[in-house]
């Protein structure tokens, strides 16, 4: 079970303790776990009585990097975890926020060893500056006290010009003593710390990766899972072979395939949205004292065949009841409403795609005539368990014919698509496992998480 995104809402884990038994391998948590609640959260999963694994995101940059958070769980930093013949391995942080990311600190403990002497500098003049702010303001004070005792009456216009005066003399000395840190910003030496330290930071990324990438080589590219907080992209230059990629970070369920690997979005299972009886006409009633808080969140189970096939589902922890609509606006409000009463959503138990040996019968029978509506039909079979099936293997000779087919296919493969929220085909090469080629999607640049 892989899941992240929980910005130390408790009681979303809690949900899903509920509602998942004691079956699975390992919990996967690619970040955004919450620093307060980490420990909390840590504890709830660890019921599952299996492995817990986890990298930090954005949310979790309290948190020390050799934190014990309990005998079953495991920081995937830079570190392999072999869970039944398949690893994990991952890095914590990200961009937005490397928290107490090692290689951050020593990145960046670096540049300003490296301009110390301007930092010192600087620190000298905020710390003369903040001095002379106190002198000046308690300069202020005095003249304020001094004036009202020999002024009689206070509500003249002469007293206020005097209290105006007093003000702006006030403005002008802080404003001269502020030129002092001015003057350190401005100069060669500062600029030359700000460039070095905006390219030192671009390289803890880089760092990051390097590091993680030596790591997967020495486990072994093909059997092994890399879990980060934020998408990784350019996998091909580095991490050439990984079967799967699971993160976070940028909310909502994702399965695509791209240049061979597999990406899954595992987010978020912090999920609140504000819900309303539906009206008669079917819009959300507008009365705020009927309106509900429900927990949408979403997270995703994986179960691998053994030879090397994984069958992806993403779950709820709740489907919205009859009746209910959600409200478009801000998922969370400071004075929120009471939590919905919330049905258990069902949770039919996972099935693996059987599609490929239909088709291997089909292609070593030589009929190559009915294969796309083979193809169809199996689509169509996925459909019916109301799954949302993202992925059917197809053997590399599938493929070939498939190039024949192409114009055809390509488009009833758009139309199902679009139609079911199948996100992708994928094909088997020869021996290997993983996957070729996806339609009906793109590779897209990784945007803005939360
Ligand atoms: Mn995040």
């Amino acid at each position: 079970m892989a899941i992240s995104d929980i910005h130390g809402r408790v009681a979303a884990v809690e949900r899903l303790r509920a509602l998942e038994s004691n079956r699975f391998d390992a919990v996967v948590v690619a970040g955004d776990i919450g620093s307060e609640h980490a420990q909390a959260v840590m504890t709830v999963l660890a019921t599952f009585e299996c492995p817990v694994l986890y990298v930090y995101g954005n949310w979790d940059y309290d948190l020390p990097y050799d934190l014990d958070l309990g005998n079953r769980c495991r920081h995937l930093h830079h570190r392999g975890i072999n869970i039944e013949g398949l690893f994990f391995t991952g890095f914590s942080g990200l961009p937005t926020h490397w928290g107490q990311n090692p290689i951050a600190a020593a990145i960046e403990a670096a540049v300003d060893d490296r301009h110390r002497i301007v930092l010192a500098q600087l620190n000298e003049a905020k710390a003369s500056y903040e001095a002379a702010v106190a002198r000046i303001e308690q300069e202020k004070a005095a003249q304020l006290d001094e004036l009202a005792s020999v002024t009689k009456n206070t509500k003249t216009k002469v007293y206020a010009r005097r209290v105006e005066q007093i003000e702006r003399n006030t403005a002008i000395a802080l404003r001269r003593e502020a030129t002092h840190v001015d003057a350190v910003k401005g100069g060669k030496a500062y600029r030359a710390y700000l460039e070095d330290g905006g390219s030192a930071y671009a390289s803890i990324l880089e760092s990051n990766r390097r590091e993680l990438a030596a790591v997967v080589q020495e486990l072994g590219p093909r059997r092994t899972i890399v879990v980060t907080h934020e998408r990784l992209t350019h996998t091909t230059e580095d991490l050439y072979g990984v079967p799967l990629f699971l993160f976070g970070h940028r909310h909502g369920h994702e399965d695509k395939f791209w240049n061979g690997s597999r990406f899954v979005n595992v987010s978020a299972l912090d999920q609140l949205v504000i819900v309303a009886p539906k009206t008669d006409d079917g819009s959300p009633n507008p009365r705020r004292q009927s309106w509900r808080t429900a927990d949408i969140g979403s997270y995703v189970i994986l179960e691998t065949d053994g030879a090397g096939r994984v069958g992806i589902e993403p779950r709820l922890l709740w489907s919205m009841p009859e009746g209910w609509a959600r409200l478009r606006m801000s998922a969370i409000t400071p004075d929120r409403p009471p939590m919905l009463d919330q049905p258990d959503p069902p949770q039919p138990p996972l099935r693996m795609a059987k599609f490929p040996d239909k088709l291997h019968k089909m292609l070593e029978a030589g009929v190559d005539e009915k294969l796309i509506q083979t193809i169809f039909d199996a689509l169509a079979e996925a459909d019916d368990t109301g799954r949302r099936y993202t992925n059917i293997y197809l053997a590399d000779e599938v493929r070939v014919l498939f190039s024949d087919y192409r114009a055809e296919a390509d488009m009833q493969l758009r139309m199902f698509v679009e139609r079911v929220g199948i996100e992708s085909i994928a094909f088997e090469r020869g021996s290997e496992t993983w996957h070729e080629r996806a339609v009906g999607h793109e590779d897209e640049p990784a945007t803005e998480g939360r």
